[in-house]
């Protein structure tokens, strides 16, 4: 495979800063190395930057840095879009904010190539609020319900060239919902796996009938991995840290299967703050889930496939 890292240095998403370190960091912590070990073939696209910002303002008062955000996601779904021409695009937050651009970039090519896009959301939050709807007012926590096309971004967000089908969308390892949002997924059609769904059925079920999904649609996956998907204990820099995470054997097991499954052909690695990090542990598993998608293994494995 042909691997493309784009660092996404977006901060402005989350209350604090930080994330913008994201990119380096997973530099820091051996990724070029990690992908060229595997025999894949490695590119390092550097960092993006944001274009101008325009004013812009929206009657929700608590809502944060809008104007950069938008100035955010027009570069990064141009940049997404370029990147998902040949390859595998590998995309480093920065914060959630990100997947408002990668995921809309990647759809547009996938429909263009006539493929479905199905997308795998990895995350303690369901990220579905809306311009409306969002108390805190940081807009990490909007990109699913802006891909998916809901309602309530039009003359703010950029408009979309295609949408995700919320039935294609599968969120796993969620604990951390308001109020709005799980009345907005209710009716939604988007499958949501919490941590209860975890604990009683385990990852591999929940996730062979998935990738049983994509695959009998003939669809490309993209993988969104926020770090609060896994528990705080094995990756506290995270913002908005939850407890009751994925554990280290669940994240790769996730990881493993979906390699064997040859159905994925992007990621996004986000919400990683390395100002809140302890000696890189939490870029350093970042890393190696990354390396588990991309083929590492313990032993060689008789062909099985998910
Ligand atoms: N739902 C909360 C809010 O809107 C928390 C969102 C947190 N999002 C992320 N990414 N950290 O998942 O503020
Ligand atoms: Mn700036
Ligand atoms: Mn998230
Ligand atoms: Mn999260």
């Amino acid at each position: 495979m042909h691997c493309k890292i784009l660092g996404l240095p977006v901060q402005e998403g989350t209350g604090r800063p930080g994330c913008n370190m994201g990119p380096d960091s997973y530099r820091a912590a051996g990724i070029a190395d990690a992908i060229r070990e595997l025999g894949h073939t490695f590119v390092d696209l550097g960092n993006l930057s944001h274009g101008p910002e325009r004013a812009i303002d929206h009657p929700n008062p608590v809502i944060k840095s809008l104007p950069v955000a938008v100035s955010w996601i027009e570069a990064i779904s141009e940049a997404a879009y370029q990147a998902s021409a040949d390859g595998f695009p590998i995309f480093l937050g920065g914060d959630h904010l990100l997947a408002a651009g990668t995921v809309p970039g990647i759809t547009r090519r996938s429909a263009e190539n006539g493929r479905r896009q199905f997308v795998l959301w990895l995350d303690a939050h369901t990220d579905f609020h809306t311009l409306d709807t969002t108390t805190s007012g940081n807009l990490h926590g909007t990109p699913v319900a802006y891909y998916t096309g809901q309602k309530g971004f039009d003359g703010y967000f950029p408009k979309l060239a295609a949408v995700v089908d919320p039935k294609n969308v599968c969120m796993m390892g969620i604990r951390s919902v308001d109020p709005a949002e799980r009345v907005a997924i209710r009716d939604s059609g988007i499958t949501v796996y919490d941590m209860r769904q975890i604990d009683e059925h385990g990852v591999a079920a929940l996730l062979r009938d998935f990738i049983a999904r994509v695959r009998a649609e003939n669809g490309v996956l993209h993988v969104s991995l926020d770090v609060d998907f896994l528990d705080p204990t094995i990756a506290p820099a995270v913002g908005t840290t939850v407890p009751g995470g994925a554990t280290f054997r669940e994240a790769h097991l996730i990881m493993e299967m979906l390699h064997d499954s040859g159905l994925v052909t992007s990621l996004d690695l986000v919400e990683l703050n390395p100002f809140l990090d302890e000696r890189g542990r939490t870029a350093t598993v970042m890393v190696d889930l990354m390396a588990s998608l991309l083929g590492r293994s313990v032993m060689d494995r008789p062909t099985i496939s998910y």
